[in-house]
C-alpha cells in the first residue's frame, strides 16, 4: 500500500473508532482474548459519557485486574484481596458526592471477599460493584474458585469439580439479589459486540442509579473467559463459555429498581452439569 494512499485514508472524517482517553496508553497486562480489557474499556466509556471522569473513584482488586489503576485514567484505590466493598464503603461514606465502584474477580468477590460483599450489599451501600466471573482463579494459575462449574477441570480439581466433595458452585449474584440492599442486579457478558452494547447499557444504568442516589448497590456480573486458565484458545474459550457457563449463569436482569424480576434463576439446577 503506498504512503499517499494511507495518508488519504487516515483522516479524521474516516475515523470509525477512537479509544476513550479514560483508558491510559499503558499496554494491558491481560492475555490476548481475555474479557478484562473489554470490560475496562466500556466502564471507562460509560464514565466518560456520563461526564463523571473527575468525580469517580474506582477500587481495584487483587487478581489479574490488580493493575486496573494503571489502565483506568481516573482516581483509583487499591484494596487488599476481597476487601474492595469495605474500602468502597469507607470512600463513599467519606465522600458521599463521589461516584464509587469496585472491580472484582470471582476469587476476589465470591471467595476471599464473600463477607465484605454480602455485608456491603446487605447494608445497601450506594455504589456499583462490577464482578468479572471467569469461574477460576486466573492470576495465580487456574485454581478452583467457588464459581467453578461442576465437572470443570482446574489446577486444583484436575479430574473436574466434584460437587459431592467440593460443593456446588456459588451463584453469588442470585444470592445478592435476595438482599434488601441490592437495588439493581444483572448478569451480562462482553464476548460479542451485541453483548458489549448490552453490558454498557447495564453499566450506564448502574452508574445513573448511584448519581440519582437511588439507594442500594448496583451489582453487575460479567461472565467472562480465562483462556489461559481454561487452557483453550481465545475462540475455544468463548465457545466453551457460551455452551457451559451461560446455561449455569444465565444472562439477563435479575433485580431492577429493588424488584426481583427473575425469580426462576434463584434455584440451582445441577442436573446435566
Ligand atoms: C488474602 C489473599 N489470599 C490469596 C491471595 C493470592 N491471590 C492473588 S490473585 C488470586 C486469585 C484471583 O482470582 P480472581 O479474583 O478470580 O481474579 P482473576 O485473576 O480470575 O481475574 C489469589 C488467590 C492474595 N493475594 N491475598
Ligand atoms: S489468566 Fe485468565 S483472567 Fe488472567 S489475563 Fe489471562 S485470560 Fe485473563
Ligand atoms: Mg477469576
Amino acid at each position: 500500500m503506498s504512503k499517499d494512499f494511507l495518508n488519504d485514508i487516515i483522516q479524521p472524517e474516516n475515523l470509525v473508532y477512537k479509544k476513550t482517553e479514560l483508558m491510559t496508553d499503558n499496554t494491558l497486562s491481560y492475555c490476548p482474548g481475555c474479557g478484562h480489557g473489554t470490560a475496562h474499556r466500556i466502564i471507562m466509556e460509560v464514565i466518560e459519557e456520563l461526564g463523571l471522569a473527575e468525580d469517580t473513584i474506582g477500587v481495584a482488586p487483587v487478581g489479574c485486574s490488580v493493575l486496573a489503576y494503571d489502565f483506568m485514567n481516573i482516581d483509583m484505590q487499591q484494596a487488599a484481596h476481597g476487601r474492595a466493598p469495605a474500602v468502597a464503603t469507607g470512600i463513599k461514606r467519606c465522600f458521599p458526592d463521589k461516584i464509587v465502584f469496585t472491580y472484582q474477580g470471582d476469587g476476589d468477590l465470591a471467595a476471599i471477599g464473600t463477607a465484605e460483599t454480602i455485608h456491603a450489599v446487605n447494608r445497601g451501600e450506594n455504589f456499583v460493584i462490577i464482578f468479572v466471573n471467569n469461574g477460576i482463579y486466573g492470576m495465580t494459575g487456574g485454581q478452583m474458585a467457588p464459581t467453578t462449574l461442576p465437572g470443570m477441570k482446574s489446577s486444583t480439581s484436575p479430574y473436574g469439580r466434584d460437587v459431592d466433595m467440593m460443593g456446588a458452585p456459588l451463584k453469588i449474584t442470585e444470592l445478592m439479589a435476595q438482599l434488601p440492599g441490592a437495588y439493581f442486579v444483572t448478569r451480562q457478558a462482553v464476548h460479542t459486540p451485541a453483548h458489549v452494547r448490552k453490558t454498557k447499557k447495564a453499566l450506564k444504568m448502574a452508574f445513573k442509579n448511584q448519581m440519582e442516589k437511588k439507594g442500594g448497590i448496583s451489582f453487575i456480573e460479567i461472565v467472562s473467559n480465562c483462556n489461559s486458565g481454561w487452557k483453550m484458545s481465545p475462540v475455544q474459550a468463548n465457545q466453551w463459555m457460551v455452551e457451559n457457563m451461560f446455561p449455569f449463569y444465565p444472562l439477563g436482569d435479575i433485580k431492577v429498581d429493588s424488584e426481583l424480576i427473575n425469580k426462576e434463576c434463584l434455584t440451582v439446577d445441577l442436573k446435566g452439569q
